[in-house]
C-alpha cells in the first residue's frame, strides 16, 4: 500500500512540475511574440478637416513626430491610419502633434493660433463628425 501511495506521489510531482515547465515555455513565446508586434504599432483615430490641403497639414504633423513610419488621413471618414514604433513615441503624442497644427482629434482639441491661420478652405466646422 505505502509503495502504491509513494508512486502516486512519485507520478504527482512529476505532472506538477512538467505542467510547470510548459507554463513557462508558453508565457516566454508569448512575451517574444508580443514584444515583436509591438515594435510597430497600428493606430486609427478621428481627425476633424476638409480637404486635401488639410490632409497634407495633418499627415505632415504626424509624420513630424520622431516613431512615426507612415501616416494617411482619408477625407471622407476624417480618420487617420498611424503606423509607429512604440519605443519612440506614443498615440499621445500624435494626437498632440496634430492638434498642435490646428486639427481637432479624438483626444485633442485643435490649437486655435494655428487654426486661425488656416486657409479659408480648410477652416473646418469644430462639431463635424469625426471617425466616421
Ligand atoms: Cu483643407
Amino acid at each position: 500500500m505505502k509503495k502504491v501511495i509513494l508512486s502516486l506521489a512519485v507520478i504527482a510531482a512529476l505532472g506538477l512540475t512538467s505542467c510547470k515547465n510548459e507554463t513557462k515555455k508558453e508565457t516566454e513565446t508569448t512575451t517574444t511574440e508580443i514584444s515583436k508586434d509591438m515594435a510597430m504599432t497600428d493606430l486609427s483615430f478621428g481627425v476633424r478637416g476638409n480637404c486635401g490641403m488639410c490632409k497634407n497639414t495633418i499627415e505632415k504633423a504626424a509624420n513630424g513626430v520622431e516613431g512615426v513610419a507612415s501616416a494617411n488621413w482619408d477625407v471622407d471618414k476624417k480618420k487617420i491610419d498611424v503606423s509607429f514604433d512604440d519605443s519612440k513615441t506614443d498615440a499621445m503624442a500624435i494626437h498632440k502633434a496634430i492638434a498642435a497644427s490646428g486639427y481637432d482629434t479624438e483626444k485633442v482639441a485643435g490649437s486655435e493660433e494655428a487654426y486661425k491661420d488656416l486657409p479659408g478652405c480648410c477652416k473646418y466646422d469644430h462639431s463635424m463628425q469625426m471617425n466616421q
